[in-house]
């Protein structure tokens, strides 16, 4: 990956990058299919199950959903940047995908792990833009630095928006920022979806947003390649006394 180290910087820094040119036009044509297919079959469960609103609509569980999703997050692009700030075993936290609902409201700035943890990169969320984010459709606005500030709360959030920029990028870059930089989906004044991939990664030993292995039917597991099953945190399980047995069972 080109600028590797440049990228690592500024997300140890900055707390967040922008890589041009993650996914190309074919991974991007697959990508929105993909995606699109997904929205459509839960279109009609969406709004009673709190996946579509005034804000966004997101589908969650993505591997699950849509075959896909399986290799997305091993993208040679993008992933050795993943390892570099999250060590080489780093997990897939969750993986959603999501577009600002057209002519919809702005989200509000929140944090996407549980705690500022200063000096610290535990999370990374790859925020794969499938559509041109621009001010005008919605495009993620984040406030530099701010992983390192103690988070003060969502309903301080309205006086500090004057701090947030507004992050415009082509479609195929990936928005990576630290979990624990202050960001939301802002509001699209277009009629048009603005969708993206969140893939979001951790370290090993970190709670994941989602448990991957139990949200995973035995049936794609069995589908899954061993780096694939790794990157879902299938091998990242705590170790376990099985009492019955009376033995110690390890993760592999
Ligand atoms: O898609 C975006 O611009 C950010 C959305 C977001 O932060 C979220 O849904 O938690």
């Amino acid at each position: 990956m080109h600028d590797l180290d440049s990228h690592a910087q500024r997300l140890r820094t900055q707390g967040y990058t922008v890589i041009k040119g993650v996914l190309d036009a074919e991974q991007l044509r697959q990508a929105r299919e993909a995606l699109d297919e997904v929205f459509r079959h839960e279109e009609p469960m969406a709004r009673s199950r709190g996946w579509k609103n005034e804000v966004y609509q997101v589908a969650y569980m993505l591997p699950q959903k849509h075959p896909h999703f399986r290799r997305f997050g091993l993208n040679p692009r993008l992933y050795p940047l993943m390892q570099e700030l999250l060590g080489r075993e780093c997990v897939m936290a969750s993986l959603n995908g999501l577009t600002m609902t057209p002519g919809g409201k702005p989200q509000g700035l929140h944090i996407d792990q549980w705690e500022t943890v200063p000096g610290a990169v535990l999370y990374i969320n790859a925020l794969h833009c499938l559509d041109d984010f621009r001010k005008e459709n919605g495009c993620t606005r984040l406030v530099p630095g701010s992983q390192d500030r103690p988070f003060p709360g969502r309903d301080k959030m309205a006086a500090l928006e004057s701090e947030a920029l507004q992050v415009e990028a082509e479609a195929g870059s990936v928005i990576a920022y630290n979990g624990g930089v202050w960001h939301a989906g802002s509001q699209n004044r277009t009629d048009q979806p603005r969708r993206a991939i969140h893939a979001y990664y951790s370290r090993s030993w970190v709670r994941p947003q989602w448990d991957f292995p139990k949200s995973i039917s035995p049936e794609v597991a069995a589908e899954l390649a061993e780096d694939e099953k790794r990157l879902f945190g299938f091998y990242a399980q705590p170790g376990w006394y099985d009492w019955q047995a009376d033995r110690q069972v390890r993760a592999r």
